[in-house]
């Protein structure tokens, strides 16, 4: 794919642990080019002609995981295109993998991560996090019902892919109830500690 010489941290955390918000500390100072897998599915969902598009927008309101030939796609073509437009290969891969298959499949054939950010939130914080922005965020999933089957799914699908590479001692967590920028201290001091 010519994409194997790139630099890869996923990103991972439950439902408004924060992703986001850090993800854009790092792109200003590292460097990084910021691939969020929900920012990709989204923009598929609305692009005029997608096959996909209806699929996408049920999968996401109901906080399930869009099968993942679709997803390492749109990652596989936008990491493409970064490297061609800029040359920049360092990425910070957020919210995905969110499922076991979707990890190994992207680690064989796309390329091993370098490791894992993991943020780490309680349920009641990012609840809180979630309804609040959904008062003007427009996404369909900011909402009590679609909230609840997002902590689920993250519970029995996504936390076990973070579990995994942590018992390979390839994840960095961070507490991620404080402020931002608090917590951006703390991803500061873990990259440090990793040579970033
Ligand atoms: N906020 C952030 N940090 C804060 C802090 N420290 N203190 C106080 N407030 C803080 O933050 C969320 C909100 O909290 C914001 O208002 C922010 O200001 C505030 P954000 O940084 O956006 O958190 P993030 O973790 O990015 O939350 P997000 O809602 O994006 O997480 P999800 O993982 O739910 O969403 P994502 O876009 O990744 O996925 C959406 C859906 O897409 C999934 O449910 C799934 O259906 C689908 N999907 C797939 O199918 N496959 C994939 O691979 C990826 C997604
Ligand atoms: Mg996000």
């Amino acid at each position: 794919t010519g994409d194997g010489q790139a630099i890869v941290i996923f990103v991972l955390g439950g439902p408004g642990a924060g992703k986001g918000t850090q993800c854009a500390n790092l792109v200003r100072d590292y460097g990084f080019k910021h691939l969020s897998a929900g920012d990709l599915l989204r923009e598929e969902q609305d692009r005029p002609g997608s096959q996909y598009g209806d699929m996408i927008k049920t999968y996401i309101k109901d906080g399930q995981i869009v099968p993942m030939e679709v997803t390492i796609q749109l990652l596989e073509n936008a990491m493409t295109s970064t490297i061609k437009e800029n040359g920049n290969r360092k990425f910070l891969i957020d919210g995905f993998p969110r499922k076991m298959d979707q990890a190994l499949a992207f680690e064989e054939k796309v390329v091993p991560s370098k490791f894992t950010l993991f943020f780490d939130c309680p349920e009641e914080t990012m609840r809180e996090r979630l309804l609040n922005r959904g008062k003007t965020s427009g996404r369909a999933d900011d909402n009590e019902e679609s909230i609840k089957k997002r902590f689920r799914v993250f519970v029995e699908q996504s936390k076990p892919v973070v579990d995994h590479f942590a018992s390979k001692g390839r994840v960095l967590a961070v507490d991620a109830k404080a402020s931002p920028s608090e917590v951006y201290k703390a991803v500061q001091t873990g990259f440090s500690e990793r040579g970033i």
